[in-house]
């Protein structure tokens, strides 16, 4: 019986065998345990000698199982594992990272440049009052040069910002006409443009101040010419041009130089060498003076730039729509790694 019993266990090739064979031989009605049953009928002398046979078997039987089963549970694992094991030499899935669009870092970059040389960075409302946007800013209604920025309005007292420079009324505003203001702001502003290669109905400004007292126009010129030496490279020359902007007098408007070299040879932008990036200007007595600066004793200047400008001209970017459309393999030239 103990031999059989051990030859199945052996035999056996998983758990659910190994437990048929311990019903078979340890179970209610199991080989070994009939012989116990049985044990009754045999003589005094005879029971203690079978008795421990018997208790011997069950015990190398009992073993003999608990072995077995531990065997192929180990092995069950093993299976198991193997079956399911991860290959950590595949190669992952790729990761979709985004990026700064590239509009977002030019003006970080352009506020970068402007902060380290003194400027604050502020900001003011893109739903903007009639006041702000032209009317403290000497453009009274009626004005003609209110046409040249076509508006979208809201009602009569509200409209979308045409420009960064409402910003400038506020914060000199805000300044009480007793400190001096060296502040800079970014921001979207719309007008009723004509969609094209070089113009937007929403596009962004960045907007310049400094009023100080003896703040003069070769403060202008400094400051204009460091920015676009360090934004396009040191052999840029900058060319201010006489302009009209009702809140400056006088007025500027301000060219770089874009000369551009390469193994070809230089070519020239527009055929000039020059390309227009920004307006500038002192800001106007009136302007100071609805703000709460004494215009005889303060003075300052102004200038506002469009970032997409600058961006396309620094990167090439031949319509400023692509700003805009979100064309992924556009935008991702310009992220940086
Ligand atoms: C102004 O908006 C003045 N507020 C700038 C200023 C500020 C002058 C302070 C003096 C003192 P202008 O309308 O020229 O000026 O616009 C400034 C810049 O915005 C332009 O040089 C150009 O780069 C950009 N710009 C103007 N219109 C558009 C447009 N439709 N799409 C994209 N960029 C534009």
């Amino acid at each position: 019986l103990q031999s059989e019993a051990l030859e199945k266990i052996k035999a056996a090739e998983n758990l659910k065998e190994l437990q048929e064979i311990k019903v078979a031989y340890l179970g209610k009605k199991g080989s070994l345990t009939k012989v116990l049953k049985g044990m009754g009928k045999l003589t005094k002398e005879e029971r203690p000698v079978v008795g421990e046979i018997a208790n011997r078997v069950r015990e190398s039987i009992t073993e003999a199982l608990e072995n077995k089963s531990e065997l192929l549970e180990k092995k069950a694992l093993e299976e198991q594992l193997e079956k399911e094991a991860i290959d950590i030499t595949l190669p992952g899935r790729p990761v979709n990272v985004g990026g700064p669009h590239l509009l977002t870092s030019i003006i970080e970059e352009i506020e970068d440049l402007f902060i380290g040389m003194g400027f604050e960075v502020r900001e003011g409302p893109e739903v903007e009052t009639d006041y702000f946007n032209f009317e403290a800013l000497n453009l009274p209604q009626g004005h003609p040069a209110r046409d040249m920025q076509d508006t979208f309005y809201i009602t009569n007292e509200l409209l979308l910002r045409t420009h960064t420079s409402p910003v400038q009324a506020r914060t000199m505003r805000e300044y009480k006409g007793e400190k001096p203001v060296k502040m800079i702001c970014s921001g979207k502003v719309y007008r009723r443009d004509t969609d094209d290669a070089t113009h937007s109905h929403q596009f962004t400004q960045i907007e310049g101040l400094f009023v100080d007292k003896n703040v003069r126009m070769s403060d202008l010129k400094g400051i204009l010419d460091t920015f676009a030496k360090k934004m396009f490279g040191q052999e840029r020359k900058i060319r201010l041009r006489p302009s009209y902007f009702p809140f400056t007098e006088p007025s500027v408007e301000m060219d770089i130089s874009c000369k551009v070299c390469n193994g070809d040879g230089c070519s020239v932008c527009k055929g000039t060498g020059w390309i227009e990036i920004l307006g500038a200007g002192m800001v106007h007595p009136n302007v100071l003076e609805m703000a709460g600066y004494d215009p005889d004793i303060y003075s300052g200047f102004a200038f506002g730039m469009g970032p997409e400008r600058i961006a396309m001209l620094k990167y090439g970017v031949n319509d400023i729509r692509q700003f805009y459309t979100n064309d992924i393999r556009f935008l991702k030239q310009y992220h940086k790694a």
